[in-house]
C-alpha cells in the first residue's frame, strides 16, 4: 500500500512536470509566432525599437510567466549593449556563421529560436512570385518623377510581363508597401540616395511609390536647400530634393558616381583634370550627413578606364596623386573607395544616432554577345527563365559584403535577386540618339528597383 502510494505520487509528479513543460513550450511558441498578439506597442515604440531582428521584440510586461520576463530582460539588455553584433545579423548582410562569438545571452535566445524553427531573416534570400497587385504605380502616371528613357511604357517596348512580380524573402515578414504608412513613418525625416544612375533609378522609383505615381502638385522642390540647382552649361542638376509637406518628409538624390571626393585641379578651367580622392567621401556627404535620417549609398558602374578618362578623374590617395601600383588598378581603387567611404559613414553613425545607413550592392548587368558599347543585348522577354529563387546565404557582391563586415551600416543586398531579372532592362528600346545599342544595365520603371525600395522600407 505504502509503496503504491509513493509510486502514484511519483507518477503524479512526472505528469505535472510534463504538463508544465508542454504549457511552457506552447506559450513560448505562440509568442514566437506572433509577439504582437500579446503585446501593446504603440507605433512610436515600434519605430524606435532597436533593429534587432534576431532578438525578440519583447514587451516588459507580457504575461506573468517568470521565464518570459527573464527573456525579456535579457533581450532588452543585449539589444542595447551588444547592438553592433545583433544588427549585423539583421542586415541580412553577413551570414550568421561568419559573425564572431556571440555573447552567451544571444546564444541562449538563438537556441530557443532555432529550436522553434524560426530562421534568421535575410531579405536577399527568397524568390520572385507573380503578383496581380504589381506594379505599385503606373509607368504612364508617374511621368513627373520618371526619366522618359527609363519609363518603358513610354518606349516602343510591347511586352510588360516584367512588371508583375514581387520578391518574397524566405524568412522575413515583408509587409505590403503602403505609401501613407511609409510617409507617416518618415514624418520629419530625410531620405538621401547618393550614388550613380542606379541610385537615381531607385530614387525615382521611391518618388513614384511615395506619390502613388501621380502628379502630386503639393510635393515641393527643395533642391536649393541642398545646393541642387542646375548650373549654367550643365545638362541637369547634380541631384534633386522633394518635400512632402503633409508629413515633412524629404526624399533626395545626389549624383556621386564614385562616392569619393572630387576636386577640380584648376577651378578656373571647366576642362581641368579632377583629383579623385579614393580615400575620402564625397563633399556632399560630408556637408549634409547631419540632415539625413536614412542614407542609401551605391556605386560600381563608373569604375572603368573609359569613364575615368572621360571624366578626367585622376586617382589620389592620402591627398597626393596615387603612385602605388597596387591601388592603380580599377578593382583595387574601387575597393579602396568602398572601404573608405563605408568606414567614414560608419564612424559618423556614432555622432548621428538619428541616422540609418545602407549600402546597396552592385546592380547586375545582362549584356550578352558584347558589352554596352559593342552591340551587347538582352533580348529575353520571358520572366525568370533562368530560375526564380536565391538560395545562397551570402551576397554575390563580395566587395561590399567585405567592406560592411562588422559595421552598423546595413547591406541592401539586391545583386542576386536582380540577377534573375534579365528580361527587365530597357533592352533595345532605349532612347539613345542614333546609336542602336541596348541598355542591359538600367531597369525599366516600374520594375526591379521598386523591389529594392520595398526591401529598404522593410528595414528602416
Ligand atoms: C507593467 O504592469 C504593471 C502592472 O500591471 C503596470 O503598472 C506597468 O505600467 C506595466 N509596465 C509597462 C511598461 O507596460
Ligand atoms: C539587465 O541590465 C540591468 C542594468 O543594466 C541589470 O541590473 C540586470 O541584471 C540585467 N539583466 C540581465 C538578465 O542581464
Ligand atoms: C521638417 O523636418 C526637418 C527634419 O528633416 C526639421 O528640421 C524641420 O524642423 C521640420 N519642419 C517642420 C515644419 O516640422
Ligand atoms: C579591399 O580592401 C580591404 C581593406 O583594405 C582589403 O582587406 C581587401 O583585401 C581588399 N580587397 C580586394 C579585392 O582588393
Ligand atoms: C538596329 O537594331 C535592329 C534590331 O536589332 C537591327 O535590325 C538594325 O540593323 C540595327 N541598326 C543598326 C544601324 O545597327
Ligand atoms: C561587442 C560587445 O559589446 N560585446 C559584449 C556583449 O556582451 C557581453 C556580455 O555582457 C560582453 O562580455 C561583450 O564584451
Amino acid at each position: 500500500m505504502k509503496g503504491g502510494h509513493a509510486y502514484g505520487l511519483r507518477v503524479w509528479h512526472i505528469f505535472v512536470v510534463l504538463v508544465s513543460l508542454v504549457l511552457m513550450i506552447t506559450l513560448l511558441w505562440t509568442w514566437e509566432q506572433n509577439p504582437l498578439a500579446i503585446t501593446l506597442h504603440t507605433a512610436q515604440e515600434w519605430y524606435h525599437k532597436p533593429l534587432s531582428g534576431v532578438l525578440v521584440e519583447a514587451p516588459i510586461n507580457s504575461t506573468g510567466d517568470s521565464k518570459l520576463t527573464k527573456r525579456e530582460e535579457i533581450s532588452l539588455n543585449t539589444s542595447k549593449k551588444n547592438e553592433t553584433k545583433v544588427q549585423l545579423n539583421y542586415a541580412g548582410a553577413v551570414p550568421v556563421h561568419s559573425v564572431p562569438s556571440y555573447s552567451p545571452e544571444v546564444q541562449y535566445i538563438q537556441g530557443i529560436r532555432s529550436s522553434l524553427g524560426r530562421k534568421v531573416c535575410n531579405y536577399a534570400k527568397g524568390r520572385w512570385v507573380a503578383d496581380k497587385r504589381r506594379p505599385l504605380y503606373s509607368g504612364f502616371g508617374c511621368k513627373k518623377w520618371l526619366s522618359p528613357m527609363w519609363s518603358c511604357r513610354m518606349t516602343p517596348r510591347p511586352d510588360f510581363s516584367y512588371e508583375g512580380y514581387r520578391w518574397q524573402p524566405e524568412n522575413c515578414d515583408m509587409p505590403e508597401f503602403d505609401r501613407s504608412a511609409f510617409l507617416r513613418k518618415m514624418q520629419d525625416k530625410t531620405i538621401a540616395f547618393v550614388g550613380d544612375s542606379l541610385g537615381r533609378q531607385q530614387f525615382q522609383s521611391l518618388m513614384c511609390m511615395a506619390t502613388g505615381g501621380e502628379e502630386s502638385p503639393e510635393v515641393e522642390d527643395v533642391g536649393w536647400q541642398y545646393g541642387l540647382v542646375k548650373r549654367r552649361g550643365a545638362l541637369r542638376p547634380d541631384g534633386w530634393a522633394y518635400r512632402f509637406p503633409k508629413t515633412n518628409t524629404t526624399i533626395l538624390y545626389y549624383w556621386s558616381a564614385s562616392l569619393c571626393y572630387l576636386e577640380p585641379l584648376n577651378m578656373n578651367d571647366p576642362l581641368s583634370n579632377v583629383a579623385m580622392h579614393l580615400d575620402r567621401p564625397a563633399a556632399f556627404l560630408q556637408q549634409f550627413i547631419n540632415r539625413f535620417h536614412v542614407l542609401i549609398l551605391n556605386t560600381g558602374h563608373h569604375w572603368n578606364r573609359g569613364k575615368l578618362t572621360a571624366n578626367r578623374w585622376i586617382m589620389y590617395v592620402g591627398g597626393k596623386p596615387n603612385e602605388d601600383k597596387r591601388v592603380a588598378g580599377i578593382v583595387k581603387a574601387k575597393n579602396l573607395t568602398i572601404y573608405s567611404v563605408a568606414k567614414w559613414v560608419d564612424t559618423q553613425l556614432v555622432s548621428h544616432p538619428q541616422l540609418k545607413a545602407f549600402f546597396t550592392t552592385i546592380s547586375p548587368r545582362h549584356f550578352v554577345n558584347g558589352d554596352w558599347n559593342s552591340g551587347g543585348s538582352c533580348d529575353n522577354t520571358i520572366p525568370l527563365s533562368a530560375g526564380s529563387e536565391v538560395v545562397q546565404d551570402g551576397s554575390s557582391d563580395l566587395t561590399t559584403e567585405g567592406a560592411l563586415r562588422g559595421m552598423k551600416i546595413k547591406m541592401l543586398d539586391i545583386t542576386a535577386l536582380s540577377q534573375l531579372r534579365d528580361e527587365a532592362h530597357m533592352s533595345r528600346y532605349t532612347i539613345r540618339g542614333t546609336k542602336n545599342d541596348s541598355d542591359c544595365l538600367h531597369w525599366c520603371l516600374p520594375g526591379v528597383p521598386d523591389t529594392w525600395n520595398e526591401l529598404l522600407v522593410s528595414q528602416i
